[in-house]
């Protein structure tokens, strides 16, 4: 069958964009891009992160001049210390989601709002934990009781008081040799945190190497800590992701149905808004209206939650949140947290749109706050359901233009089902179902010539979308299997690179092993709390392959990365042993030191170091570079 499938370009998502920022001016609205005009040029102390405002001696900042903070830090102190900040607030972001989570799994019941989707995943916690699941008398113990005490034991990777975090123990013995080799194992969340905050007070640690080490360790408390908790307690609830097909951009939008966009990272709320505008009393409410029904459609994460594991398509990724309500066809925008525009609130009012924030977390002015709890989920999502039905006879038909454009997509590749896609590789030597012995097996044939995992963020400082799209097309014409989570697999979604037809787009290896598996050549994996989902699978190459992760010819990509929680990810693979190639510079440009730590330092701790390049054709020369090494190295 020859390629007839057409993808949407750049251009043609560019062309959408420009179209919906016009309307913006039309109703005198403020978008990002008129708002990143107004910050320019940044601010170059910041920007090389030589400006220090931890104390109020300051803030002090380093030039040829004045090469010392009042307290004598150096510009070396300053950028390693705002750095390890920044990993603290990205590790706290992604597991205080999970606490979130855990907190929810230890309220759920048989008969409530939440209920234990996947019991075999909790079982295999359970087991990992040493949580019986029986009682002393030998009776088979009730599950949602096994579900509590798992959740108990999860809360306490937040505070132990003694011991280490139990998630690292998932990796291989390599792995965590040099964890504890370094002395860089975690160990608990909230301790490694405090510790970082601490080191960075006044009058503490100035010392980039020490500063990187707590970064490291921070750093596998989240992906190898709190994200894993994220993802294995929300996989408990909401059940272990499986493939679904399903449609991205804003041409998801509907005309004549409610459009209720729901946004952020945390899916409890999500999850209760899906079920509450499914329900009979809903959806016949709707029809009482004379509308076609509902339609529930997902932005950034929480986009990449509710896709895979109910079908619900997907609006967009993070720098098309404002586009999303110039399209003027949504009733209501609902968002949990994380990486939501404040802006959000003011643009909403230049629509009939109602912008609803529902965590403590992310409150913002201007939004209806309904708090969000367990114990009223389903009540609070019935009637914000509602309040988006009533809302439909506001729309006002003559500032409604929603872009046509969207594609298909398969998602839902969590390392369960990629296995089990595996199995369906017969023309390898290998008979074991259930490992990555196939993967493995195609990777030393040369028909893969590796993996990347595409990650991250859009961010203003690059033409948006553009590097994701450049660098995945140049791996999968290079036989080189992409894994994406984020922002970067809501780009991929939205060009159609998730239809399976895409193999066509891909070298002659990569495109047979699409057909055996039954796969796209971009395998969505989740939200950015999932790329615990990725390092799993690392670690299983390596395990199966008997090599170190050092070894594998599988490395990160985050190509336009932008928020604190990617500094901590792409160190916590960089832990992991994994090469990270970053298409935004982290901002410690202005000390020596600290670039050679990150590019060339933790290689030496861990084996992982960053590589960086703002050109995407640079940096996927380097990635494809950099995997042809490994495979040198590895003798095939
Ligand atoms: Fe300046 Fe030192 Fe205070 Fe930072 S900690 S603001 S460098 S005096
Ligand atoms: S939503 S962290 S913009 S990937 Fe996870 Fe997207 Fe980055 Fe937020």
């Amino acid at each position: 069958m020859a390629d007839v499938r057409k993808f949407t370009t750049i251009e043609e998502m560019e062309a959408d964009t420009k179209a919906l920022v016009q309307r913006a001016c039309d109703v005198c609205a403020e978008t990002w891009q008129d708002r990143a005009e107004m910050q320019k040029n940044h601010c170059k102390f910041g920007e090389t992160g030589v400006c220090c405002r931890n104390c109020s001696m300051g803030p002090c900042r380093i030039t040829p001049k004045a090469p010392r903070g009042i307290c004598g830090a150096d510009e070396h102190a300053i950028a390693a210390r705002n750095y390890l900040r920044s990993i603290s607030a990205g590790t706290s972001s992604h597991s205080d989601h999970a606490r979130e989570i855990l907190h929810v799994l230890h309220s759920a019941k048989r008969d409530g709002a939440y209920q234990i989707r996947d019991e075999q995943k909790l079982i295999r916690l359970a087991v990992e934990w040493d949580v019986a699941l029986r009682t002393a008398d030998g009776a088979e113990r009730d599950i949602y009781d096994i579900g509590r005490e798992v959740a108990e034991k999860g809360l306490e990777e937040f505070g132990k008081a003694f011991g280490e975090m139990r998630f690292p123990s998932r990796a291989i013995q390599e792995r965590q040799d040099l964890w504890h080799k370094e002395d860089i194992w975690p160990r608990a969340i909230d301790r490694e945190v405090v510790t970082a905050m601490h080191m960075t007070h006044m009058g503490n640690s100035a010392d980039p190497e020490a500063l990187i080490r707590q970064g490291l360790r921070t750093s596998i408390a989240n992906g190898w800590g709190g994200s894993m908790l994220g993802t294995e307690i929300t996989d408990i609830l909401f059940g272990t992701p499986t493939v679904w097909t399903t449609e991205g951009n804003l041409g998801v939008l509907e005309h004549d149905m409610v459009n209720l966009v729901v946004h952020g990272h945390d899916p409890v709320f999500s999850e209760a808004l899906v079920m509450a505008a499914e329900s009979k009393e809903m959806v016949d409410y709707c029809k009482s209206k004379g509308i076609k029904g509902i339609n529930v459609v997902g932005l950034c994460c929480t986009a990449n939650e509710i896709a895979m594991r109910h079908g619900v398509r997907m609006a967009g990724n993070f720098l098309q949140q404002e586009n999303a309500i110039l399209t003027g066809a949504v009733e209501m925008m609902c968002v949990d947290i994380q990486c939501i525009f404040p802006a959000l609130a003011q643009l909403s009012k230049c629509f009939h749109t109602k912008f609803v924030t529902s965590s403590p977390i992310a409150r913002i002015p201007g939004s209806d706050y309904v708090e969000f709890k367990p114990e009223n989920a389903m009540e609070n999502a019935t009637q914000l359901v509602r309040a988006a039905i009533d809302n439909y006879e506001n729309r006002n038909p003559e500032r409604v233009w929603i872009p046509a454009t969207k594609q298909t997509a398969t998602v839902g590749y969590p390392t369960e089902q990629i296995i089990r896609h595996l199995d369906n590789i017969t023309n390898s030597n290998v008979d074991e179902l259930g490992s990555y012995k196939p993967a493995v097996e195609a990777i030393k044939a040369g028909v893969l010539r590796g993996a990347v995992a595409i990650v991250g963020c859009n961010n203003p400082r690059v033409r948006p979308d553009y590097s994701h799209y450049e660098i995945i097309k140049e791996l999968l014409k290079n036989d080189i299997l992409v894994v994406a989570t984020g922002c970067a697999a809501q780009l991929a979604t939205k060009a159609g690179l998730l239809n399976k037809e895409a193999r066509y787009q891909c070298g002659d290896g990569l495109k047979r092993v699409c057909e055996l598996m039954d796969i796209p050549p971009v395998l969505h994996m989740g939200a950015c709390v999932d790329i615990s989902r990725m390092m799993l699978l690392a670690n299983g190459i390596a395990r199966d392959w008997g090599v170190k992760l050092t070894e594998i010819p599988v490395v990160g990509c985050a190509p336009e990365w932008m928020s604190e929680k990617a500094v901590s990810i792409a160190n916590y693979v960089v832990s992991t042993g994994l090469d990270v190639y970053l298409g935004i510079e982290p901002q410690v440009s202005g000390s020596t030191q600290m670039m050679e730590w990150i590019t060339e330092g933790t290689r030496k701790l861990t084996g992982g170091g960053f590589i960086i390049s703002t050109d995407p054709h640079v940096l996927v020369k380097n990635i494809i570079d950099g995997i042809e090494a490994k495979r040198e190295a590895l003798g095939i």
